[in-house]
């Protein structure tokens, strides 16, 4: 039953977090539940990803540690784009310390992620721990995390049980965690975002190990909430037109779900 929830009446329930609603909305006013992970290593070519492609997208993801040209004002120069096209950032740096240690990756450093990413994503390997860090320095920012749920990678360890626990730790931190990077919905619980990476028009994978499904399996059979593609846009000789059809394929198959 929850699954006939639309994105945009999810946004309203008394329970979600802030950044969840403020995501849903916008998935649900530029019907795109399309996120370009933007994986490449110039700034300007980042940029210019945000400007040509931020209209066809919900979130945009960034591995800043890739940049070869990384400089302080990246993340002002994101936030404005995000602003003028109405999509969140998402920089996907998969914490996976102790709590004390992720305090310090989140917030300084080089990058000082939590000055402008909306939010971010962490492993459930340490425990709680790594939560109660990234939300004492995100929460007061109205950050948001994601966890690691599951991998699209072949081999991963992140499955059955180590699935339900990171669930679990979820479940008790509904007040900075919003959802999760997953192959499929793992709960019923509508406040919950799920965001799927491994997306490209046909399966396959690559040659390391990277395993691919299409954006109708992802939204409509697995019931996930969000497409995360990559090199399915990147590698395209045109990105604007791939963006578009991932969008159009994406938004396609949550109103086939929604109809059922
Ligand atoms: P691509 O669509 O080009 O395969 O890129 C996938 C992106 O999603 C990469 O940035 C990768 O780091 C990320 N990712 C993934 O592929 N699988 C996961 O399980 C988790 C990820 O963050």
């Amino acid at each position: 039953l929850e699954q006939q929830l639309s994105y945009a009446e999810r946004a309203k329930l008394p329970d979600v977090h802030p950044l969840a609603s403020k995501l849903l909305l916008m998935m649900e006013e530029k019907q795109s539940n399309l996120c370009l992970s933007a994986d490449v290593t110039s700034t300007e070519e980042l940029l210019q990803l945000a400007e040509t492609l931020g209209s066809k997208i919900c979130v945009l993801k960034t591995h800043v540690d890739i940049l070869k040209d990384f400089t302080s004002d990246l993340g002002q120069k994101l936030q404005t784009l995000a602003e003028k096209h109405n999509f969140c950032i998402f920089e996907d740096r998969k914490f996976a310390d102790i709590g004390n240690t992720v305090k310090h990756q989140y917030e300084g450093g080089i990058y000082q992620i939590s000055s402008w990413s909306h939010m971010v994503n962490a492993h459930g390997v340490p425990g709680p721990g790594v939560v109660k860090g990234l939300s004492a320095v995100g929460k007061p920012l109205g950050r948001g995390l994601l966890l690691i749920a599951q991998m699209s990678s072949q081999g991963s360890l992140a499955s059955g049980e180590y699935t339900q626990a990171v669930l679990q730790i979820a479940e008790e931190h509904l007040d900075f965690v919003f959802g999760f990077i997953c192959g499929s919905r793992i709960t019923k619980r509508p406040e919950f975002i799920h965001m799927t990476p491994g997306v490209q028009m046909h399966t396959g994978g690559d040659s390391l190990g990277q395993r691919y499904s299409t954006p109708e399996d992802v939204i409509y059979h697995k019931g996930s909430d969000i497409i995360i593609v990559g090199r399915g846009i990147l590698e395209a000789s045109d990105r604007l037109k791939a963006a578009e059809s991932y969008r159009k394929c994406g938004w396609d198959a949550y109103e086939k779900r929604l109809s059922q």
